[in-house]
């Protein structure tokens, strides 16, 4: 996987981009000229400030998955190209961490650590995000944790990591300085993981349950692409839509399985379908995280506000004449599809050419 020469086309393609929409910016034929040279001359070319914060802020704009896209101005940029060393990413994530994290004021942050050049790769965070749960099988067949860490505990263990059989372990930070190295690894340090015990407003037995979730989800293994230059370490972040882990992460049969655990202390009855058993557990529990993060004052959105501002997104690009592509299947939050307006509508059609963008994830 050395990484092969700038293509010339997108470089030329988001230059013009950046200038268009940065009409301040400066004369954009001279740069194009720059850019070009720098290519032929070296095999990439190197982002002013201003560009990298536009094409990481355009990347999220262009996110058709993402919900979240409103405040896609105000995303903070973290200029980190010039750390490499698997010691340096992993401290500089850290920080991230408590920036974003900011007492439970929730920042959107991007970190861009080295990119790919000619011959020189960038560094890589193995996990897929920056905090995460470890999870195993347990000699019954059931499962320990969350069984989407697996994969990385088993990974962690090989390189000398010891799980506990706590539930909710964070597992560590793995970086590889390029791509086929050995991961390090690293435990997050106290103080820059923020984590929220789940209650319930009306049930206090819900507490019981031991539950919890971290407060910052952030997205560690997608490449980030701008004007033909490929950012492999990019970690991101936004807050919480509530249904992310009440509907799918406690809920979903192949992660912590807890609709069942739920309903019987709700006392429903699991005896038919058509009890609707499952609905409503689903709607407690998802009470549950919401409740919990406000009383935690950490950052979280539910869905019915989430989906009124990205339709407020949409009209917003749109008056500045752009296209909002999104995904359905995607933007749909997985409860109450319907009773939410995202659900009754068509969106622009998906572009997987679009740049800058964050992109298919590697291996
Ligand atoms: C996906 C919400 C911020 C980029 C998603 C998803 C949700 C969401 C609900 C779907 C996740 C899933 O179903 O697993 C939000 C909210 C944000 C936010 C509420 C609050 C500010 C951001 C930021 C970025 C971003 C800051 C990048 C700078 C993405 C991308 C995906 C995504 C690339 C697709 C992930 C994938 O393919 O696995 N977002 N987001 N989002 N978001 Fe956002
Ligand atoms: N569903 C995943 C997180 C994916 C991204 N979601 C966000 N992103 N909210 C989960 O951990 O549940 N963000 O950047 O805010």
């Amino acid at each position: 996987a050395v990484p092969r020469v700038t293509d010339r086309r997108e470089a030329e393609r988001f230059v013009r981009q950046f200038h268009e929409e940065e009409p301040r910016a400066g004369d954009a034929e001279r740069r194009v000229r720059e850019v070009l040279a720098e290519i032929d001359r070296t095999g990439t070319y190197e982002h002013t400030p201003q560009e990298l914060a536009f094409g990481a802020r355009v990347a999220w704009r262009n996110a058709a998955r993402c919900i979240g896209r409103l405040y896609w101005r105000s995303l903070v940029v973290r200029d980190l190209r010039h750390v490499s060393s698997a010691d340096g990413v992993a401290g500089a994530c850290f920080e991230h961490l408590r920036l974003a994290g900011n007492g439970g004021r929730i920042r959107p942050v991007i970190s861009v650590f080295s990119p790919d050049r000619p011959g020189r790769p960038g560094p890589r965070i193995v996990n897929d995000q920056l905090v995460r749960y470890a999870g195993h099988r347990t000699p019954e067949g059931g499962w320990a944790g969350d069984p989407r860490g697996a994969e990385p505990t088993a990974l962690a263990r090989e390189l000398g990591w010891k799980r506990t059989d706590d539930p909710f372990q964070v597992l560590p930070l793995m970086v590889r300085e390029r791509p086929g190295a050995r991961p390090e690894w690293y435990e997050l340090p106290d103080g820059c993981v923020m984590e929220v015990p789940l209650r319930h407003p009306d049930h206090p037995w819900f507490a019981e349950l031991g539950l919890r979730w971290y407060a910052v989800p952030a997205v560690s293994d997608m490449p980030l692409e701008i004007g033909g230059v490929r950012y492999p370490a990019a970690p991101f972040n936004g807050w919480y839509m509530g249904v992310e882990i009440g509907a799918r992460n406690l809920a979903d049969t192949d992660r912590y399985d807890l609709l069942p655990v739920v309903a019987d202390r709700l006392g429903l009855d699991r005896s038919s379908e058509r009890t609707l058993w499952r609905d409503r557990a689903l709607v407690e529990l998802n009470v549950a995280v919401l409740h919990s993060f406000e009383e935690a004052g950490v950052t979280m959105a539910d869905h019915h506000t989430e989906s009124e501002r990205f339709l407020r997104h949409i009209d917003r690009e749109a008056r500045h004449g752009r296209p909002t592509p999104a995904d359905w299947s995607w933007i749909v939050p997985p409860v109450s599809g319907s009773a939410t307006p995202v659900f009754h509508r068509y969106y622009d059609p998906v572009d997987d050419s679009l740049r800058p963008a964050f992109v298919e994830r590697e291996r």
